[in-house]
């Protein structure tokens, strides 16, 4: 009997991933998609159009986390054998906008889906993953961080995904339901949502390049994160739920780079010289003819900053066997490929 799989948040970055990698290893994915306004299947339009999927094995569903009967009666359907909570308002910038609704997706979300997995008796059945963050760690800088570093959030978001770690480790405890935890440290790749900020500087400086846009402005220059790339990371989600118990795992590459840097990579790769000048919110990337390439806006800047991400996953590469395959310099050239067939396309 194949294995059936129900991914809420399928139209994402992660989501689309994490269905191929699932269909690969012949799994039945049932996916969960919002209704909007506009198209938002693109990052998973490929897998439907693929002759080599069967139809059968890949169905979407209309749902939204927020709404506790559309998940609860999606379960109780297809009563899966895993569960991957991707579904989540995802940017820490606009928590601080939105703070309420991303309360109500991230952190509630993920109690709608547990006790949805309780209310259908599926305990012993359904396995569940929760997508946690290096966010979680927020404003304890003690680097590199690890399954047992602190947490501290700074952001509604942070928060919110705080309450969603805790609530898996609750329904774990007591209704001893294979409920885990990835605390995944920032992931990127070419379908990464356009305005992270990896995504903003591969397409600005692109556009640059091909003397299309003129600047890239841009935020704090000097965050530290530990940039990965998401094909690497869906196959920990996986990993995760294959493990013979329910535990929860830091995923990272264990490498740092400031913001300020990988615009300098990205721009190497491209062949645009640049040299910074100024401080604060006048520091300036400048090129070869003068022009200004890169320049700080305040808007850009966020309430409250988490300025040094650096994750240890010794746990997950000696119990999961998991590991990186992707460098940096290899992430950047697969998202500037991308983008420049896009845009030529
Ligand atoms: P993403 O590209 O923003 O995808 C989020 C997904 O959640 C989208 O499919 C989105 O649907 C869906 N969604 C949002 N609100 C929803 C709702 N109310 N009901 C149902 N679905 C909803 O994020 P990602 O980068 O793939 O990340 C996946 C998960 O991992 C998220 O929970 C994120 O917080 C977490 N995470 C990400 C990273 C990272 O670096 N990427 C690191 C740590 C943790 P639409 O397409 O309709 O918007
Ligand atoms: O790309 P970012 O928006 O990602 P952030 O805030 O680290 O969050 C991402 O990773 C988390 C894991 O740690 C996930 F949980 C979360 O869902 C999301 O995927 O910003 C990265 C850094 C920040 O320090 C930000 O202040 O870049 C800085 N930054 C500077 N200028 C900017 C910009 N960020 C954005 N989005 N846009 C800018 O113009």
């Amino acid at each position: 009997m194949k294995k059936k799989a129900l991914i809420f948040g399928i139209t994402g970055q992660d989501g689309s991933y994490l269905a191929e990698l699932l269909l690969k290893k012949k799994y039945i994915v049932h996916g969960v998609k919002r209704r909007s306004s506009s198209i938002n299947t693109g990052r998973i339009d490929h897998i439907y159009q693929d002759p080599h999927i069967k139809k059968r094995t890949f169905l979407l569903h209309y749902g939204d986390i927020t709404d506790s009967l559309s998940v609860t009666r999606l379960i109780k359907q297809i009563k899966p054998n895993e569960i991957y909570n991707l579904a989540a308002q995802s940017h820490v910038q606009v928590s601080f906008e939105s703070p309420e609704y991303t309360a109500n997706a991230d952190a509630i979300g993920a109690l709608r889906i547990l006790e949805a997995i309780r209310f259908n008796n599926l305990e012993k059945k359904t396995k569940f993953y929760q997508a946690g963050t290096s966010e979680l760690y927020g404003l304890n800088e003690k680097i590199p961080q690890r399954e047992s570093t602190n947490f501290h959030p700074a952001s509604p978001y942070g928060v919110a995904k705080l309450y969603a770690h805790w609530i898996t480790i609750n329904y774990r405890e007591a209704y001893k339901i294979f409920a885990s935890n990835g605390i995944l440290f920032n992931h990127e790749s070419p379908r990464r949502g356009e305005t992270f900020v990896t995504q903003k500087i591969v397409q600005a400086l692109c556009r640059i390049k091909l003397r299309k846009q003129k600047t890239l402005y841009i935020g704090n220059l000097y965050a530290k994160r530990d940039w990965g790339h998401a094909k690497d990371f869906v196959k920990a989600m996986w990993l995760i739920l294959q493990h013979k118990k329910p535990d929860d795992f830091v995923i990272s590459t264990g490498r740092q780079t400031t913001v300020k840097n990988f615009i300098n990579l990205v721009s190497k790769e491209l062949k645009i010289t640049i040299k910074w000048k100024g401080k604060g919110l006048k520091e300036k990337a400048i090129d070869e003819n003068g022009n200004i390439i890169v320049s700080c806006d305040k808007s850009y800047y966020r309430p409250l900053e988490v300025n040094n991400l650096l994750g240890d996953s010794k746990k997950a590469r000696k119990i999961l066997g998991w590991k990186p395959e992707f460098g940096l310099k290899k992430l950047i050239s697969d998202m500037i490929k991308s983008e420049m067939q896009r845009i030529s396309s």
